[in-house]
């Protein structure tokens, strides 16, 4: 209870913020994109993990504010590093099931994309197979919406839900994401690499792009690159880090 009323003041109190975990393109080596975490900087307990907090705020609807101030957050940072002429990737957020259900979600979306004068195609929205499970139509529009505007969808966790086939023909998705349950034992396991090629193989025929999610060893990464895999996320590159940080790496990547 106690973290619950500490959730409702969390945003009035600008306790959030945001990390950011490069994506590394397998062949070039070169950052390529990020993915955007949130992090609860708490003022008794200092960082509160997602994994903590975010089911808590599914639970209680919380989750709708806190992920309208996500990608309002993003959104302004792209902003401001174009206005500095600061190095910019592609940024992807974390899309929870209950926002895509918000009637006019896609129309508040559409709002701060202009606001900020965005090319759309620097968001990419991460989104997990049981979103898309539901079924719900409201969802399906929402999707939609945020498609025709140019915004990139990822399939997020892949592997670890029911893995539909259905689900690729039926959206358009731009990248999938293998879950890192399969990356993990990928160099020992011939099961877990014959399922990652297989997964590989099946996204690059229908045109999307595949990124390794929890790459932890050089070992992993040449497997990767062995199996065509496009990008690469995980601690081997760099873990999730803070704003300065993350801006530190993409200079010197340049
Ligand atoms: O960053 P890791 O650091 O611990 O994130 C843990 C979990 O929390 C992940 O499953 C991730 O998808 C989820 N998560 C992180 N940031 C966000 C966010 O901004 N929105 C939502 N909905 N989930 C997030
Ligand atoms: O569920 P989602 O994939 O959105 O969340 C990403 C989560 O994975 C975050 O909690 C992040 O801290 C964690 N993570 C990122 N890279 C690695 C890694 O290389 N190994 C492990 N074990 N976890 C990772
Ligand atoms: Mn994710
Ligand atoms: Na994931």
């Amino acid at each position: 209870f106690m973290l619950e009323m500490d959730l409702r003041n969390a945003l009035s109190r600008n306790e959030f913020c945001m990390y950011f975990q490069p994506r590394v393109d397998v062949f070039t080596n070169k950052i390529v994109g990020a993915e955007a975490l949130i992090r609860w900087n708490h003022k008794e307990w200092g960082l509160v993990s997602p994994q903590e907090f975010i089911p808590l705020a599914e639970e209680t609807g919380l989750i709708i504010e806190i992920g309208n101030w996500v990608v309002r957050n993003v959104c302004e940072q792209l902003r401001s590093w174009l206005e500095n002429r600061h190095q910019v990737v592609p940024i992807s957020i974390n899309i929870s099931p209950k926002n895509l259900l918000k009637k006019d979600w896609g129309k508040y979306v559409t709002e701060i994309i202009k606001t900020n004068k965005l090319d759309p195609t620097l968001l990419e929205f991460e989104i997990t197979e049981s979103t898309l499970m539901q079924n719900e139509h409201i969802v399906r529009n929402t999707l939609n919406i945020i498609k025709d505007l140019g915004i990139k969808l990822s399939l997020d966790d892949f592997g670890t839900g029911f893995s539909s086939i259905t689900y690729l023909k039926q959206y358009q998705f731009h990248t999938i994401k293998i879950d890192r349950s399969f990356i993990k034992n990928i160099v020992l396991d011939p099961q877990d690499s014959v399922i990652t090629n297989a997964i590989i193989e099946l996204a690059h025929g229908l045109n999307m792009k595949v990124v390794a999610e929890g790459v932890e060893t050089e070992e992993q990464f040449i497997l990767l690159n062995q199996l065509k895999c496009d990008e690469i996320q995980g601690f081997y590159f760099s873990k999730p880090v803070c704003l300065e940080e993350f801006e530190m790496l993409l200079l010197r990547d340049r």
